[in-house]
């Protein structure tokens, strides 16, 4: 039974219960960890401030919610049965449906008992003497543990601006990523939606099927490629499920982990009619991987213009208003921002109902009784949907006080931009570790064979620190410094670090402009991580321990050990840093 089946979630808080492990979230990163941690036969309580598990998918219930990714690659990858006996019934799967499985996981592993919902984590605090955590929640309970694990997802915390008189407005405000659980009915409603990211480009065609009027606020013009969404060929299915663990292993050899035709030439070594025919063929593909219409499309600038050129028309061909469509059409570099991809998005400004309301020169200036205002004009709503996106990578961390060596915290350590070493580990806060944090390629990748690297990397490290005795493990300060600086320079080479984005925080005022996620290519990442583990982990300190010259085992991340795909990454392209990351 779900947790959001169950009558009460009442219960007493957890006084000084010492665990082996405490893990913030319990979304696909949170439960993969409690799994391996029992697995190791350690103790662990993991905290979750929603209602059940799913993180994520539990929040963002928002109307055309799903994956952008296909779904056959869009899952753990740690259990064959589970591989087996799961059907996604569409190409890309709605959100009910990857909730569904992320329940499905909950059950078939029981991983709920070791779940406390409801709950958030407010404070962690390293203690130096006794080498442990503290933690505390809103519920009251006050805990220590060895590890202290943060699997609080990169796109959790909500970017809700501060409108001027949001609170004045008589209707009902929602943000994209803390959609009422129970739905909202737009019928006969006249709606204002605010952005246009991936959150919105799914939501507004939905929105639109209900609401009498709908005005889109838009501030920066999106690229959208169509998803063409269908139901899942059964035969597709069968064949990958023929030979599952062959399928993921060609993900993981990919820079994205996602494998899909990639065509690594460069744009303008063909003509314009075969680049044509190229994009062409690429669109009909549909999704993220257009970008893989040529190798350098997020490199080259003049090679990307072939193909925002190609998008634009595209959006001219669709909208029949030329005014609306020249609004839509985006400016900036194509794939620089997250691509989003669509169904039926531009199609839906063809509706007499809906309408387009720039405001890339004159902002929203303010909220009022009845609705918003800009550029002098007043816009009347029933409801607001804020699809604002998030305070990426970092803004989950600074929702929890987090304390390390020194009384430093992580908020403070992290003040001009995140730091840490293979964004696994930061320097002072000993025995902490970060699923997909910050330094790692985590939203550049598949989420999933994201997360389940890092897990199997921080049970594999967990395990040998129980094997030697010791007592704590730490990056030196030298290491994280240069993994930070190859993680910054790596990402220069790539178009995407050109503009304003969450992937360089610029979307939050006050947060510095820092490209954070690791665009050097997953598997290049893999290799590195696999080498600082069987070198004896190369960059940490290891305090206390019988034998701390013990050969580390290699239990979880064996599978990690795959191949460069060298269709895709060609030696020439590695020696430039042009990983064709998508
Ligand atoms: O958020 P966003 P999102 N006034 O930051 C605008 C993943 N995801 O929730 O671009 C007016 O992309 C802002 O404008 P600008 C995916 O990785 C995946 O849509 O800053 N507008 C922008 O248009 C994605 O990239 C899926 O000028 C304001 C929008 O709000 C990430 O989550 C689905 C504003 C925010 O777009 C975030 O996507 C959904 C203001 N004051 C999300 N403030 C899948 O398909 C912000 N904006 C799996």
């Amino acid at each position: 039974m779900s947790q959001d089946q169950q009558s009460s979630t009442e219960r007493n808080p957890e006084i000084d219960t010492d665990f082996d492990a405490v893990v913030v979230g319990a979304g696909f990163a949170g439960m993969y960890m409690l799994h391996c941690l029992r697995k190791l036969g350690l103790s662990a309580r993991v905290y979750e401030a929603g209602g059940d598990v799913g993180g994520t998918w539990y929040w963002n219930r928002y109307p055309g919610a799903r994956v952008d990714l296909e779904s056959m690659q869009y899952s753990y990858s740690f259990s064959e049965e589970l591989d087996q006996e799961w059907q996604w019934t569409e190409k890309y799967a709605p959100q009910p449906e990857i909730l569904a499985y992320a329940n499905h996981v909950a059950d078939r592993f029981d991983l709920r008992p070791d779940i406390h919902f409801d709950t958030k984590v407010t404070t962690t605090a390293f203690n130096e003497t006794t080498n442990r955590w503290s933690v505390e929640t809103d519920r009251g309970d006050r805990v220590t543990a060895k590890y202290c694990v943060m699997a609080v997802g990169c796109l959790s915390a909500a970017n809700k601006p501060a409108f001027e008189g949001l609170d004045d407005f008589d209707g009902a405000v929602y943000h994209t990523g803390e959609w009422p659980h129970e739905g909202v009915d737009f019928t006969g409603k006249r709606v204002g939606v605010i952005g246009t990211g991936s959150s919105a480009i799914q939501a507004v065609p939905m929105i639109a099927q209900q609401a009498s009027q709908l005005t889109v606020f838009q501030r920066t013009a999106t690229y959208a490629v169509p998803a063409w969404n269908e139901k899942l060929d059964p035969e597709f299915e069968r064949s990958v499920k023929a030979d599952y663990p062959a399928f993921r292993a060609k993900m993981r050899a990919r820079p994205t982990g996602v494998y899909f035709p990639f065509n690594v030439e460069p744009a303008l070594e063909s003509t314009h009619e075969e680049r044509i025919a190229q994009y062409e063929e690429s669109w009909a593909r549909g999704g993220l991987p257009f970008l893989g219409a040529y190798g350098d499309l997020l490199f080259d600038k003049a090679a990307n213009d072939t193909a925002a050129d190609f998008a634009r028309n595209k959006i001219r061909g669709i909208v029949k208003d030329p005014a609306i469509a020249d609004m839509l059409c985006p400016e900036n570099i194509f794939g620089c921002k997250r691509l989003c991809v669509d169904s039926g998005y531009y199609e839906t400004f063809n509706e007499p109902h809906v309408k387009l309301v720039d405001v890339s020169k004159k902002p929203i200036e303010r909220f009022t009784k009845k609705g918003i205002v800009t550029d002098g004009a007043e816009y009347e709503f029933d409801a607001v949907v804020c699809a604002t996106g998030f305070d990426a990578m970092t803004g989950s961390y600074d929702k929890i006080h987090i304390t390390g060596r020194n009384g430093l915290t992580l908020a403070e350590k992290w003040v001009a931009g995140p730091r840490t070493y293979l964004g696994l580990s930061t320097v002072g806060f000993p025995n902490l570790f970060l699923v997909t944090g910050p330094g790692s390629p985590s939203v550049l990748a598949n989420m999933l064979p994201s997360i389940e690297q890092h897990v199997d990397w921080m049970m594999d490290c967990i395990a040998h620190i129980e094997d030697i005795g010791a007592d704590s493990i730490e990056p030196k300060l030298a290491y994280e410094d240069d993994w930070v600086e190859h993680v910054n320079e790596v990402s220069q080479v790539s178009l995407r670090s050109t503009c304003s984005s969450w992937y360089v925080g610029t979307n939050i005022a006050g947060r510095p402009r820092v490209f954070m996620p690791y665009i050097g290519g997953f598997p290049i990442y893999v290799q590195r991580c696999n080498q600082v583990m069987t070198s004896g982990y190369t960059g940490f300190d290891i305090e206390g321990g019988a034998d701390s010259d013990t050969t580390p085992k290699i239990r979880w991340t064996e599978k990690w050990h795959v191949e460069l795909d060298m269709e895709v990454m060609t030696p020439a392209m590695i020696a430039a840093g042009k990983i064709p990351i998508i």
